[in-house]
């Protein structure tokens, strides 16, 4: 089943939106199969941003994403790598559709609220950086 890898950053977690966040991942449809409360370490920070490496503003980028907690989760489901980029909206809140989560939450392109991998290739090197297996659950819906 394709899985991706999503994490609310410290802007999303101080602006009290972690539950409005989820929520929209819930009622499309998409299975929560792994989810923590995390204090990003630079060395992750830099590891998951290292194709950013070279961009002018990678140091603000791993100071902000470092600067509180995270919410880190994997969510499950058919074609979850594209739509959840399609929920999160455009890399620039300015840019994104009124409905997505940054369109809606958002002005600034340093507080973005949420990641979420841009290919299933990406989702499952950024699932195996922030996640062991054993944290992972793997469930059938009932519905
Ligand atoms: P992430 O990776 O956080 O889901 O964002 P996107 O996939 O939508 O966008 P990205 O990889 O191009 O950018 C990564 C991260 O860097 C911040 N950023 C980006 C920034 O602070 N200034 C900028 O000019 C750009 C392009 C926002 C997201």
């Amino acid at each position: 089943m394709e899985q991706t890898f999503l994490a609310i950053k410290p802007d999303g977690v101080q602006r009290s939106l972690v539950g409005d966040i989820i929520r929209r991942f819930e009622v499309k449809g998409f299975t929560l199969v792994g989810l923590k409360l995390m204090k990003v370490s630079r060395e992750l920070a830099e590891k998951h941003y290292e194709v950013h490496k070279e961009r002018p503003f990678f140091s603000s980028l791993i100071e902000f994403i470092t600067s509180g907690p995270v919410v880190a989760m994997v969510w499950e489901g058919d074609g979850v790598v594209a739509s959840a980029r399609k929920i999160i909206g455009a890399t620039n809140p300015l840019d994104a559709k009124p409905g997505t989560i940054r369109g809606d939450f958002g002005i600034d392109v340093g507080r973005n609220l949420i990641h979420g991998s841009d290919t299933i290739e990406t989702a499952q090197r950024e699932i195996n950086l922030w996640f062991i297996q054993a944290e992972l659950v793997s469930w059938n819906p009932a519905n």
